[in-house]
């Protein structure tokens, strides 16, 4: 049932007010994005005060509709609202617009501001992302409240998007939508902001595609408001209005809004052009939108106390919402207790105890890929943690990315754990991202390394936002072998490890990879799990005198001690190259030199510990330090200093048996024994 709109004279002046806090906000910061924010001043005024379940005191109720607002730059127009609406927002933080401190930075960060669902600006990832939301919602419903009919749980939510034509152009979400469509999210609805103007101007030069035919042709429910038809320029609040709670009520396919409206109107002379875009207006243009609105043009932060009354009554109505809301979730949580206790855990984000012993322990001696490894465990804590799923972008079965038993997530089986994100590295990264945003479970995907290049946006934004995604990335070098460079990493170790917030690990056995996906889940954060596609020996610890897998945890720790009562140099690698380090210990004792191993698994986590305890694990009095991974040596260097030495990749790759290109470019015992001859001898010269 549609409700009538019922717009007043009180909603015209509240949407006339949002288009001068914009220009004001922009004109006092002297920068920023005032266009779009003054002409959807009106649609996101009835997102939040007409169509959105919201409660403004209570900004991470479960309960809530979540907005993205995949044009970022357009921050202050969600600002505004948001201080309108009654969130802990004050006017005086609108004028901070931009500033330093402020709850009101240039793009909307999250967890800064109340009321941010994520952070946005990088066009492209608010929409993909909210394609992951959407995703969640559904397993989320479908894990904790099978029962109840479609759309009416405590868990169903919709998930709103405003979205821009930089949004649309970005192939980032061509991906994410094909996936939408396919996975018909029908609680996803997007409104895209057609106003044909993008920093260039007009987009008859750069996009001019029937876009609502594409997204017909994914699979969305479209529709179209046009501002613009019927001879002059009218903002029509109720056909935008039935549109989007039309799209609202289309439960079996996402939803699209293509509104055709007019960049910053009504500025007098800089509407409809690229400039009204991202610069702010001056002063005439100012007074002069304040003129074409009927407003003061003298006036400034201007919110007549009885317009910010009635926009704050979105407070009583959230809080209604919710409380009614609450007594759902009451009955729901005493008719199922134990799904209560899980949904309480989940909210906490809290493992359950004892998950070590789910733990598999791989036999000393054998021989197993590290990805093979990983794809057990998965399996073995996909056992106990109904909030992990995840996984590839179509290789899952090179990733060793699909719990065993578990079902493929699809619209005919909302519960699957099993996610094919077809070939959309990009969109994936986006929509893991969304999913762990949604705040109940725990995601991961997969892909071979070399194509996290492809992810590298998503992946950044996990890191900005601290998400508990995690990234499995196997044939993590040029032990990939055959296939050639153009698969093989060399760069990428370094590019991720460049991110800050992100936990780079890359196990050097399938024990490690056991105690390193216990930790990264534990850490509750971003983490990159770098994996092998060839076997690599299971260390048999006990039999000779090695450190135990569990060590892992500490980032970096003493493998191997030196075997002779002094320690002349430091072997520090990481993954595949550990192995290769342990020989070149063997080789260096026979001629009296003592070396000690380090893996060195994740530098990230070893940055976390204490200056005792890495003094323990690489005394700063050795000098003599050789690094051994088969990437470049570039994230090494500060650790092994100037004495120090990098066994290396520093070229791309070659098509070859892998074995003889890791020999080709000098990965063997023997250089790397060569190189801590080398660095002795440097540290002694010093
Ligand atoms: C990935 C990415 N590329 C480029 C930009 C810089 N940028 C910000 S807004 C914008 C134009 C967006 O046009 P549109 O979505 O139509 O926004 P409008 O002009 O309607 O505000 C660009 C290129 C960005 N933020 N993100």
């Amino acid at each position: 049932m549609v409700l009538p709109l019922n717009w007043t004279n009180l909603d015209r002046q509240a949407v006339t007010v949002s288009k001068a806090l914009a220009a004001d906000a922009v004109e006092k910061a002297g920068s920023g994005h005032p266009g779009s924010a003054i002409s959807l001043a009106g649609a996101a005024y009835l997102l939040y005060q007409r169509l959105m379940t919201h409660d403004p005191s209570d900004p991470l109720w479960y309960g809530r509709d979540r907005l993205v607002l995949s044009s970022g730059h357009i921050s202050v127009m969600l600002y505004i609202q948001l201080y309108l609406a009654g969130y802990d927002l004050s006017l005086e933080d609108i004028a901070a617009l931009r500033t330093i401190g402020s709850l009101t930075p240039g793009h909307p960060e999250y967890q800064l501001t109340p009321g941010v669902e994520m952070s946005t600006g990088p066009l492209g990832q608010g929409l993909a992302s909210a394609v992951g939301m959407a995703m969640a919602v559904r397993r989320q419903r479908q894990l904790l409240d099978p029962a109840a009919i479609p759309g009416e749980s405590v868990f169903d939510h919709t998930i709103w998007v405003i979205a821009g034509e930089g949004d649309l152009q970005e192939g980032i979400t061509a991906e994410a939508s094909s996936l939408a469509g396919t996975q018909r999210l029908g609680n996803l609805v997007v409104l895209f902001d057609r106003n044909q103007i993008t920093i260039e101007g007009d987009t008859a030069v750069t996009f001019t595609e029937d876009t609502m035919e594409r997204y017909r042709a994914y699979g969305w429910h479209t529709q179209t408001v046009d501002w613009t038809s019927g001879g002059g320029y009218q903002e029509d609040y109720e056909a935008l209005y039935l549109a989007l709670d039309q799209a609202r009520q289309e439960t079996e396919r996402p939803s699209i809004v293509q509104l055709r409206s007019i960049i910053g109107w009504p500025s007098p002379t800089k509407q409809n052009t690229g400039s009204i875009h991202g610069s702010k207006l001056g002063a005439p243009e100012v007074a002069g939108l304040k003129g074409a609105l009927g407003l003061d043009p003298e006036a400034t932060f201007s919110v007549p106390p009885e317009v910010l009354a009635m926009t704050q009554q979105a407070r009583q109505r959230g809080a209604h919402a919710h409380a009614q809301w609450q007594a759902r979730f009451d009955d729901w949580a005493a008719g199922d207790p134990s799904q209560a206790a899980l949904f309480e855990r989940l909210s906490r984000h809290q493992l359950p105890p004892d998950i070590e012993r789910a733990l598999p322990s791989f036999s000393a001696g054998g021989s197993v890929a590290t990805r093979a490894a990983s794809g057990k465990v998965l399996s073995a804590l996909g056992g106990v943690l109904p909030e992990l799923w995840g996984g590839s972008a179509d290789l899952a079965g090179s990733n060793n990315t699909t719990i065993d038993g578990a079902s493929s997530f699809l619209p005919t089986n909302p519960n699957g754990r099993t996610i094919h994100f077809g070939i959309r590295e990009h969109a994936m990264a986006a929509i893991l991202n969304g999913i762990a945003l949604e705040g109940l479970t725990l995601p991961y995907g997969g892909t071979f390394l070399v194509f996290s290049d492809y992810m590298r946006g998503g992946v950044r934004l996990s890191a900005l936002m601290g998400l508990p995604v995690t990234y499995v990335w196997t044939h993590d070098s040029i032990g990939v072998g055959e296939d050639g460079p153009t698969h093989q990493p060399v760069e990428q170790l370094a590019a991720l490890r460049a991110i800050p917030g992100l936990d780079v690990i890359r196990p050097a056995d399938a024990n490690e990879t056991a105690w390193a996906w216990r930790h990264l889940l534990a850490r509750h954060r971003p983490a990159a799990l770098i994996l092998s596609r060839q076997n690599l020996p299971v260390f048999d610890r006990q039999g000779q005198g090695l450190a135990e897998a569990r060590d892992v945890c500490g980032g970096a720790y003493v493998l191997a001690a030196s075997p002779l009562p002094k320690t002349d140099v430091l072997l520090l690698a990481s993954g595949s190259e550990v192995s290769l380090a342990l020989d070149a210990r063997s080789i260096l004792q026979a001629e009296g030199l003592g070396a000690r191993v380090v893996s060195a698994a994740c530098l990230e986590w070893f940055a976390d510990q204490t200056a005792e305890y890495r003094e323990d694990v690489l005394p700063a009095s050795v000098k003599a330090r050789v690094s051994v991974e088969a990437g470049i040596a570039m994230p090494w260097r500060e650790l092994v200093g100037d004495g120090g030495r990098c066994v290396s990749v520093e070229q791309f790759g070659k098509s070859a048996p892998a074995g003889e290109l890791f020999a080709e470019l000098g990965f063997t015992a023997a250089a790397v024994a060569e190189a801590a001859r080398q660095s002795i001898a440097a540290a002694d010269a010093r």
